[in-house]
């Protein structure tokens, strides 16, 4: 990789036209330095940018490309759900499919609403849990990112951290008021919390497999005591699974890791790249939802017929072919194993957090496992080391803050090549 004079020169026409040159801060490539690669198109492993540079993708539209990109399977769905036009804003037989089959791989989910991204499910997610119970507030989790909604931008993950606002402004006093946090796999502290506001928490909400400060794992135990609270106090469990969601297992991270949440929100994966969202849960606190219940929540694109002709295309195939989750496993410790080994080899004491296919490289010394030990990572480095591993044309998340997704289209080879650059970009990473 070298040339990058046409990405530079189009990131300076959009800082023109666009706040900061893009359209999802992340992708400013603030944390990391440089200028962000623009990009023209992807296929199987690899994403090529408008210079014609290809680069091996580990980050995969943050999720949802499972089977890598450009995949004929999906392609081919969408290519004929188009003869048929484009939006109907009107129910379609898909809908109806879809809903079905998340309802058989997700069984916590009884019935499901469609909407167009992630941050539409979780805002909606919780006015449900809020009508439901008849409470207002909610407990999230620091460093957790459910999107861009008010009540969430309260320290919050992902872009937020990266761009040092996870506690943006414009959010008001009288919203955040209701949002109450507590530090990830603290079910002491989470028990406090709700003991000061007894029978006032509608909900906690949570990734249960964090993706948005890297990758955190609960610790055992975290998410069985989070079931039980939420059981003796009357508070809707909702599991953010936007990203671990299909990917974890076919009925995610809840099925890989044996917690029923009582409400799901699901993203990105069921539009199989398209725009899409979705919650859903338990029957009775589903039925709030208008207009069988006095829940309001609607959208003219909500079920999108192209977007659910994707999303069925990839669904299907993961609910028909299990061996999809052993590949991934496969290559996730493979890749997990080698970055160990480099990390041995030469001497360096960071964290590498790993489960399935999504997996973190920190670079601290400390186990993380929340907010805070995730902020202990050398950003500086993590920026040389993302700069090195682009030059080796290897496509990583632009933030120590984001955890990586693995494809099935990795193939050994692939491994090899982000094995060694990996080596070679710790190296120039931690030199003086
Ligand atoms: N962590 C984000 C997805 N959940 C990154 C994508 C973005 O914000 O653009």
């Amino acid at each position: 990789m070298s040339e990058t004079s046409r990405s530079r020169s189009l990131f300076a026409k959009a800082r023109n036209f666009i706040p900061g040159g893009v359209n999802s801060p992340v992708r400013a490539f603030k944390a990391v330095g440089g200028n962000p690669i623009f990009i023209k198109r992807a296929d199987g492993a690899y994403i090529y940018d408008e210079d014609g540079n290809e680069y091996i993708e580990l980050i995969n539209s943050w999720g949802p490309m499972i089977l890598g990109h450009n995949h004929p399977l999906i392609r081919e769905a969408v290519i004929k759900a188009m003869e048929n036009g484009t939006s109907f804003g009107a129910p379609t037989a898909r809908e109806v499919e879809m809903a079905e089959l998340i309802t058989q791989m997700v069984p916590s989910v009884e019935k499901v609403r469609m909407v167009n991204s992630g941050t539409e499910a979780t805002m909606s997610a919780i006015r449900v849990a809020r009508g439901y119970t008849g409470k207002d507030k909610f407990i999230k989790f620091e460093g957790h990112y459910h999107g861009h909604g008010d009540s969430f931008l309260i320290a919050a993950g992902s872009g937020a951290i990266t761009m040092g606002h996870p506690d943006s402004p414009g959010v008001t006093k009288g919203t955040a008021k209701d949002t109450l946090l507590a530090p990830f796999n603290d079910l002491e502290a989470v028990k406090k919390v709700v003991e000061a506001n007894k029978g006032e928490v509608a909900a906690i909400i949570l990734e249960p497999v964090a993706g948005n400060m890297g990758c955190v794992l609960p610790e055992p135990g975290f998410l069985e005591g989070l079931r039980q609270l939420c059981d003796k106090e009357g508070i809707v469990l909702i599991f953010d699974e936007v990203m671990t969601g299909f990917r974890l297992a076919t009925g995610g991270a809840q099925q890989y890791l044996g917690v029923k949440p009582d409400m799901t929100t699901l993203g990105k994966i069921i539009g199989g790249g398209m725009p899409v969202g979705a919650y859903g849960g338990r029957k009775e606190i589903m039925d709030y939802v208008s207009p069988e219940g006095p829940v309001y929540q609607a959208g003219t694109l909500s079920g999108n017929p192209i977007a659910m002709a994707a999303g069925l295309a990839i669904l299907n195939h993961l609910h028909e072919t299990p061996d999809v989750y052993k590949t991934l496993e496969h290559t996730g410790s493979k890749i997990v194993n080698g970055i160990k080994d480099s990390l041995t080899t030469l001497g360096l004491p960071f964290t590498v957090n790993h489960v399935g296919s999504m997996y973190s490289l920190f670079f601290t010394e400390q186990k993380v496992t929340d907010f805070e030990s995730a902020k202990t990572s050398d950003t500086v480095a993590f920026g040389k080391y993302f700069q090195e591993m682009l030059k080796s044309g290897i496509y990583l998340a632009p933030s120590q803050y984001e955890s990586l997704f693995l494809s099935t289209a990795l193939k050994d080879t692939h491994i090899d090549q982000f094995l060694s650059a990996n080596e070679r970009a710790l190296k120039a990473a931690v030199k003086g």
